[in-house]
């Protein structure tokens, strides 16, 4: 496929301003009726017209009622001659839904019919300039069995519905907003509807509809709830209302991704919308959460203000989870709870996006080039893209960065835009910040791949009180950018004492101490703070409070100031950052050295007192008492040997459980929730905590033989009142190799065998379970040929194997090359099914030339022979080329 590049941008030729289009509904085929009313951009010379089509079956082609000239060209339709700078053209195609296993375009799932668009679908459902800068006005005819498909749907408002001949109907829908054709949607199936009117702070109600099959209704209380909160938040905080008279969702058992944007309809994937006590767990419940937030917010910053090109992807996607993981923290209260999603952010950057960043597919938050755009929906333009924003939120306030939002909408409301204007924004509605006063330096984080790299050291002058702090920062090259320029860190700091005494910053050249907490705005290779006036020499700094910067930080702490932090550090963040650190740093060594792994005594002792501690959160103690995993772990060092990680880890936790054992029965009994489920932090945070005392107990307990604790768990896992409790009790069996895990899955399978959301954790489960001499690796090969097994239910596929490949590390990773072997054989199989999940799959083995022999040389094996398929998706080739570069 051609390297498509951001240099190369030109506006379109035409402007599609109306797409009339009707839909003739059939699952084998359906029959697409478009007419474009067209107008020539004459800022440019005369060019032909040309339109993007992908599977289609083309019928014919009018330009203002009249048969035209044109001709096919690849992927395109070209006119080379319009008459006029202003026309209509009516096209009709035809398309089969049931044979489109890529469930991107028009698809069937489940008896009806529902589209994907973004990024490039609506080209696979009729003829269209299908680029984000185009925006058009949307009127859509659905006619259709009535039986088959009682709900008809799409963007906008329904205008007219009744009646036709032989058992049809139809709906025509209006959407006023002009929007990109990726924004599209359409859906024809058997639905019922939770429905809800609310009153937005203008006095305009507004209906709120959330789509399921019959029988989930019960299921969608939560998302509902969700939604509106997230209505009345962006309300609240940004001051941007509702500005449709219905708001639809629905959900989908088959969908690639978690849902879709769509104005007016969002599309869902049924993981993100359906949730009861008894079938979700608190994750599921959370995800349901930041999920309906992040469609919902996404319709100003997106659709009400989208990208200029698919470059541009961060400027929405960047923003919108900055906005989600806002909200969630909102929802979540108190301090401590906010402290916890933060912690579960980073987390999630710092496994996802830092492997990513540097691995083959590391590429810039705004990308320069790509051959498939499916492929740049990632950690990068997703999670270091909220970060970046986070950065500027840091660096302007939580005010300045409301005022830098209401310019960006006054300056762009309507247009499709680029990255470099949200920053500008921001920088103007803030003339005086370190942002405005930098930008171009901020900016290269736009520009720039890879994790920078900061090295800190601190130096202390007893007799004059000052303490010096120097730092320095880089940036290893990565494809086609061999030298990097520094970028802007804003670094937020506490400096502490000995005892943990948080001491009063004044820096150098300041009359008077300003608090004992700020932000250091570094801008250079290396730079120096110089605090005076303290008290002693003895100074543990606490760097990066709450990750205020996403790079790899070394800052030569000793495991004695990382123990003060993690016993004493007001931000919570870096207590539970210095817990980490400890834990790496003890698998480190075990990695370098032959003896048994084995933690210092005086950290199992800090784990202790955290764990005992009467004045922390639950929550935030099984976040703290959680070694690092194995794939954070991996990214970190060189070289890496996941059998021995794994090992290392594995006794870690052995010691953990017998030395912890009878804080862990404590905290067991202690943090039992009583009363009703509630999905809310404080519950979660106590179910997670007892799950976690629950599996060190079990483990315990298996290595020792006494089947207490193991029976207690099977109990539980019969009993529980809830979903998350089942869970937590089955895989306590399961990663501890119980005996009475089998019985545990007979039985999760038997009662669940129709929830299909439910199926796909009894997958996942065992996907992920903690290997032990292969019995894992094998269970998942034998899953393979499970009855309720598909490879085409994007759920299914991911709940086992991207289980095995993106979170378990040991099953997947094996010295006879065995994993490999599976994977690739699962790539080309997936990928002649639905490109976009097998790419996504491919990536599974990204990061090969980090791994230790023989690994490295098996998957660089594997992955040449996916290489060597001719017929590979252009997605899936973009990954693989990458890969092997
Ligand atoms: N914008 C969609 C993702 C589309 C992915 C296309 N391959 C969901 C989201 O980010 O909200
Ligand atoms: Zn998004």
């Amino acid at each position: 496929a051609p390297l498509i590049r951001r240099e190369d941008y030109l506006a379109p030729a035409y402007w599609i301003r109306r797409a009339d289009l009707c839909f003739d509904l059939d699952a084998t085929k359906t029959i697409v009726s478009s007419k474009l009313t067209i107008e020539r951009n004459t800022t440019q010379d005369v060019q032909p017209l040309k339109l993007h089509g992908e599977d289609l079956n083309l019928l014919r082609v009018l330009v203002d009622g009249h048969s035209v000239s044109f001709r096919q060209e690849g992927a395109l339709l070209i006119i080379d001659a319009p008459a006029a700078d202003a026309f209509t053209l009516e096209i009709r195609n035809t398309v089969s839904p049931e044979k489109n296993t890529q469930l991107s375009g028009l698809y069937a799932s489940g008896g009806g019919l529902y589209t994907q668009c973004e990024a490039e679908g609506f080209r696979r459902i009729t003829f269209f300039q299908d680029r984000p800068d185009v925006m058009a006005v949307y009127t859509v005819t659905l006619r259709g069995d009535k039986k088959k498909y009682p709900v008809l749907l799409s963007n906008g408002n329904l205008v007219e519905q009744g009646e036709l001949d032989a058992g049809r109907h139809y709906a025509k829908w209006h959407d006023p907003f002009p929007k990109p054709s990726y924004l599209f949607a359409i859906v024809a199936a058997n639905l019922v509807a939770r429905e809800q009117w609310v009153r937005t702070r203008s006095g305009k109600d507004h209906l709120l509809q959330i789509f399921v099959k019959r029988g989930d209704l019960d299921k969608t209380e939560h998302a509902m709830n969700s939604l509106i909160a997230s209505i009345v938040w962006d309300e609240a905080r940004f001051k941007l209302p509702l500005d449709l008279e219905r708001f639809m969702i629905v959900a989908v058992d088959d969908f690639n991704m978690g849902a879709m944007e769509n104005k007016g309809l969002n599309l869902f994937n049924t993981k993100f919308v359906l949730a009861s006590t008894a079938t979700a767990t608190d994750v599921d419940f959370d995800g349901i959460e930041s999920v309906v937030a992040h469609e919902y917010f996404h319709n100003w910053t997106g659709n009400r203000i989208t990208c200029r090109d698919w470059f541009q992807l961060s400027l929405k996607e960047g923003l919108t989870v900055f906005r989600d993981q806002e909200f969630s923290m909102d929802m979540a209260g108190s301090a401590s709870a906010r402290a916890v999603r933060r912690i579960g952010d980073v987390r999630t950057l710092r496994e996802r996006q830092f492997p990513e960043d540097g691995g083959p597919m590391a590429h810039p938050v705004r990308p320069d080039v790509y051959q498939a755009i499916d492929n740049f929906y990632t950690a990068t333009v997703y999670e270091k893209g909220a970060e970046l924003v986070r950065m500027m939120h840091t660096l302007v306030g939580r005010e300045g960065f409301a005022a830098g939002m209401g310019l960006y909408f006054e300056r762009h409301d309507g247009q499709a835009v680029t990255c470099d204007e949200f920053a500008q924004a921001m920088a103007d509605a803030n003339p005086h910040s370190a942002l405005a006063q930098h930008l171009d330096v901020f900016k290269r984080w736009y520009a720039q791949a890879g994790t920078p790299r900061l090295v800190a050291h601190g130096e202390s002058d007893a007799e004059s009180g000052r303490y010096t702090l120097r730092l320095s920062q880089s940036n290893t090259p990565s494809a086609g950018q061999p030298y990097k320029q520094p970028n802007l860190l804003p670094i937020a700091i506490g400096l502490l004492d000995r005892n943990g005494q948080p001491l009063q910053l004044q820096l150098e050249g300041e009359d008077a101490p300003a608090g004992t907490e700020r932000v250091l705005v570094m801008t250079e290779a290396e730079q120096s703070f110089t605090f005076i006036g303290l008290p002693t020499a003895d100074v543990v700094p606490s760097l990066l409070r709450g990750f205020s910067a996403p790079v790899l930080l070394k800052d030569g702490l000793s495991d004695a100031d990382l123990l003060v932090l993690m016993a004493h550090d007001t931000d919570a963040f870096n207590r539970w950052e210095a817990a980490q650190r400890l834990g790496v740093n003890a698998l480190r060594a075990a990695l370098t050295h032959d003896d048994t792994p084995v933690l210092d005594a005086a950290f199992v002792e800090a784990l202790r007192t955290l764990l005992r501690d009467p004045s922390l959160d639950p929550a935030f103690k099984e976040l703290a008492l959680t070694l690092p995993s194995e794939i954070y772990v991996a990214d970190l060092v060189e070289n890496i040997d996941p059998q021995r990680l794994h090992a290392a880890r594995e006794a870690m936790l052995d010691q953990l459980a017998s030395a912890l054992q009878a804080d862990w029965a404590w905290a067991f009994e202690h943090y039992q929730v009583r009363g009703g489920y509630l999905p809310n932090a404080e519950q979660s945070g106590q179910r997670a905590l007892t799950n976690l005392a629950l599996a060190m107990l079990v483990r315990h307990a298996v290595a020792s033989g006494d089947n207490v604790w193991p029976g207690r768990a099977y109990q539980r896992f019969k009993d529980a009142s809830n979903m998350t409790d089942r869970l937590g009790a089955i895989e306590a069996l399961v990663n501890a190799h119980a005996e009475l895990a089998t019985p545990a899955l007979e039985r999760m399978h038997a009662l669940f065998k129709d929830e299909a959301l439910v199926l796909d954790k009894w997958f996942a489960l065992q996907g992920r379970a903690a290997e032990r001499g292969g019995k894992v690796f094998a269970r998942i090969k034998q899953l393979m040929q499970h009855p309720d097994f598909t490879l085409g239910n994007p759920n299914r596929a991911r709940a086992l194997l991207f289980s095995l490949t993106a979170m378990n590390p040991a099953a997947f990773h094996r010295t006879d090359a065995a994993g490999y072997v599976f994977w690739a054989d699962r790539v080309i199989e997936l990928d002649a099914i639905n490109p976009q999940l097998a790419s996504r799959f491919a990536r599974g083995l990204d990061r090969w030339r980090n791994l230790a022999e023989p690994y490295r040389s098996a998957a660089r094996e594997a992955i040449a022979r996916v290489a060597a398929k001719p017929e590979l998706s252009g997605d899936t080739r973009e990954i693989i080329d990458r890969a092997l570069q």
